[in-house]
């Protein structure tokens, strides 16, 4: 496929990102979408981005746990990438028009200190770890009733709309299982363990390295990298107000716009 296609398809994901506005699955009218070509269209979304001034935060890493992917049925690990425009501000109110259908899932943010890039072993990445915190990203899948294959939502910057990060901790806090209660206006909906992130969240980190390096790019100082949701991810109404609690990390909390 031509670039000027994929060039294409990023504009369309863009514009639907804008307008909160559900677009069909890319793969509905090109099968052959491959995985890389929808790196390639991924890469220009951002260029767009970064052209109206936003800036790089870092990067996500996504469907690291089976409940992400049984909830999307999709079941491979995926990356997105962070700007300063997603970063929202923990305790405040989210506006929920800004997006088409927005969910909450519990996360651990890692930020970086020092770079890392390509095969990495689980020390030498939290060697490289400057903090963690608890967090809660916010997701948005451009397409139609949130369905996707695999090259839709790599494209669509693997539904990367927001996030909230929380008090920052020491690197070296355990952070390999930790139990995570997920509640909306004070019920628990969905209640898991940081382990289910690939094992150990650190794992998630390695994983970053590698596809990061994979694309010639790497984790550097001052990035946010995001481990994947922990449990599968609420669906946000008006009106909620959203609160996880992470054993020993502590919590983070916003509210949804009534
Ligand atoms: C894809 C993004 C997955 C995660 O943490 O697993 C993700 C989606 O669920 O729309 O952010
Ligand atoms: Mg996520």
């Amino acid at each position: 496929m031509s670039n000027v296609s994929l060039a294409d398809f990023a504009a369309k994901l863009d514009e639907a990102a804008l307008t909160a506005t559900a677009t069909p699955q890319l793969t509905d009218s090109y099968p052959g979408f491959t995985a890389d070509e929808a790196y390639a269209v991924q890469l220009m979304l951002l260029q767009r981005r970064w052209q109206r001034g936003e800036k790089r935060a870092g990067y996500k890493m996504g469907l690291t746990s089976r409940a992400k992917m049984v909830q999307v049925g999709v079941s491979e690990v995926i990356w997105g990438r962070l700007t300063d425009a997603m970063r929202q501000e923990e305790g405040g109110t989210l506006s929920k028009s800004r997006f088409v259908h927005p969910r909450v899932e519990p996360e651990i943010a890692y930020i970086m200190g020092k770079e890392l890039s390509g095969n990495v072993s689980a020390v030498e990445a939290l060697q490289a770890v400057e903090a963690v915190a608890p967090a809660m990203e916010i997701i948005d899948s451009r397409y139609q009733n949130f369905k996707f294959a695999l090259p839709d939502v790599i494209a669509d910057n693997s539904s990367s709309s927001g996030f909230y990060v929380g008090s920052w901790a020491k690197p070296d806090t355990d952070v390999s299982n930790l139990g995570i209660v997920m509640e909306v206006n004070g019920r628990p909906v969905q209640i898991g363990s940081s382990a289910a992130i690939l094992g150990n969240p650190i794992r998630s980190l390695v994983s970053a390295a590698k596809l990061v390096g994979r694309a010639g790019e790497s984790l550097r100082p001052g990035d946010i990298v995001l481990a994947g949701g922990a449990t599968a991810a609420h669906a946000l109404a008006p009106g909620e107000h959203i609160q996880t609690h992470f054993q020993t990390l502590g919590r983070v909390a916003f509210n949804v716009e009534a």
